[in-house]
């Protein structure tokens, strides 16, 4: 098991300073928050500088996560606002390549939320037509896809991992796959880990944050019983501590020491489980 943390979670600070601060604390990986440190509109050198500061601190990126902003449209019927978010995952794929990563966690609950006023079936198409040409840009690209699943006050569409892998089978692409978090798990599944034991190597990639959102072992999520799940699964995938608010403009944290203060009890917490 390999843990990283999320780029937002210590606030308002540099994305170079977050990676070398994730290192220093004994992370193994960095997962970029794209809508708050590193959007697709970025150049090619500050690209190249974000992969060598990730690099330089002898860590890896774990994952690119947060990659949808209010103006992408996932559960849409205009064929604008589809070819827009069709344009936009692409975007974000050849974003993953360049700074060296091969996971883009797939988010967006707001996003993927139908309306009352739409046709539940049609949206679903539009969203397995979306993934499925996006999937097979990205894995023309070696770049894999993770669904998460979010609890039902983020997204009325894909709640638990059963629905997640339920999805990714439709889009009938070998490299959609799936992702839970533990705060959102924590709502929708019976057990934790039950949920995991459940999933075979579909599940790549995992968020942790404990029961009110903060670091694991602040809240009352049983962190104990999921370590020894992932150990015994021999999952090889990255838990990336993810403690910030559903937007990553949200932070929990104004200023960096506190932020860092999380960080630390949160990575000794998990570390002696891991022991
Ligand atoms: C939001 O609650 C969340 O868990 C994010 O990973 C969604 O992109
Ligand atoms: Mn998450």
């Amino acid at each position: 098991v390999k843990f990283s943390l999320c780029s937002a979670n210590f606030g308002n600070v540099s994305l170079k300073k977050s990676i070398e601060r994730a290192a220093e604390l004994g992370f193994d990986g960095i997962e970029i928050t794209v809508m708050f440190h590193a959007r697709p509109t970025i150049n090619i050198k500050e690209r190249k500088n974000i992969k060598k500061w990730i690099s330089d601190s002898g860590i890896e990126c774990s994952a690119l996560h947060f990659i949808f902003d209010k103006d992408i449209k996932l559960a849409s019927e205009d064929e604008i606002d589809i070819e827009n978010s069709i344009t936009h995952i692409k975007s974000v794929i050849d974003l993953a390549v360049d700074i060296g990563t091969n996971v883009i966690v797939v988010g967006g609950g707001g996003s993927r939320s139908t309306k009352s006023f739409q046709n539940k079936s049609e949206i679903e198409k539009n969203l397995i037509k979306i993934f499925s040409i996006t999937g097979g840009y990205a894995l023309e690209k070696n770049v894999f896809l993770a669904i998460e699943a979010l609890n039902r006050y983020e997204t009325n569409f894909i709640n638990t991992l059963k629905e997640a892998k339920h999805f990714a089978d439709k889009t009938n692409c070998p490299n959609i796959k799936i992702m839970g978090d533990t705060f959102h798990m924590n709502i929708e599944e019976i057990s934790i880990p039950q949920a995991i034991e459940e999933t075979d190597e579909n599940l790549i990639h995992l968020h942790f944050a404990d029961s009110n959102r903060l670091a694991p072992g602040e809240g009352h999520i049983d962190f104990k019983s999921i370590i020894h799940t992932l150990k015994n699964k021999i999952y090889k995938g990255f838990c990336s501590f993810e403690v910030f608010a559903i937007s990553p403009d949200l932070l929990h944290f104004n200023t960096y020491e506190e932020a860092d203060r999380h960080m630390k009890l949160g990575k000794s917490f998990i570390d002696k489980l891991i022991q």
